[in-house]
């Protein structure tokens, strides 16, 4: 972009030294055009070097759920189911034991002592979701879709139920991303659910 001034007066030299009103054919003239076309090497698009992990939503699965990944992580959720779903990232505070399956039966009250909500996203059907959640701290974490099985969809439907009892809930660890072995975390001791099986996709 700075050669442009230079250029533009060295063809305007060009021009008033030999007198022509032509300036197409002046070669001057194909060189400028030549630099316009490329005036966006220079700025650089994305400059952060983050990891980014692409979730998939189905009907009930969250699917291509990584069973670790570091710290400053990004989730892009991407729903390739009919109905619409959401991706609530939630994380275990570090003194609960109590296992992702259970909190999200809880009621909110109950809920909010044993975990922190990071964000939530929702997609419709085909559609990526707009924002992706950045996962900045290490620790214990869980993917949830509370939305309701629509009525008629599911055999009981009497009673409401919703996505994440029919399996879209899948767990992961963020781990310190500096090298950190997370599996000397003291908490890991405690936590004897397997939603870390269940989640993992592969024989679908
Ligand atoms: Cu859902």
């Amino acid at each position: 972009m700075r050669f442009m001034p230079i250029l533009a007066v060295l063809m305007a030299l060009i021009l008033a030294a030999c007198g022509s009103d032509d300036p197409s054919s002046s070669p001057a003239a194909s060189v400028e055009t030549s630099t316009d076309a490329s005036p966006d090497l220079s700025p650089g698009e994305n400059g952060q070097a983050m990891n980014s992990y692409a979730i998939i939503g189905t009907e009930y699965a969250f699917e291509d759920v990584p069973s670790e990944v570091p710290a400053g992580s990004e989730l892009i959720f991407i729903n390739e189911g009919q109905e619409a779903h959401e991706m609530l990232v939630v994380r275990r505070n570090d003194d609960s034991t109590v296992s992702f399956e259970e909190v999200a039966r809880m009621d909110q009250t109950s809920a909010e002592a044993e975990i922190q909500i990071i964000g939530q996203v929702v997609a419709a059907p085909g559609e990526t979701a707009p924002e992706s959640i950045v996962l900045t701290e290490p620790g214990d974490y869980a993917l949830i879709c509370f939305f309701p099985i629509a009525p008629g969809e599911d055999d009981d439907a009497d009673d409401l139920t919703q996505h994440f009892k029919e399996g879209m809930l899948a767990t992961f660890t963020v781990t310190s991303g500096n090298g950190v072995d997370p599996g000397t975390s003291p908490s890991d001791d405690m936590d004897d659910d397997n939603d870390m099986d269940e989640a993992s996709p592969g024989d679908s």
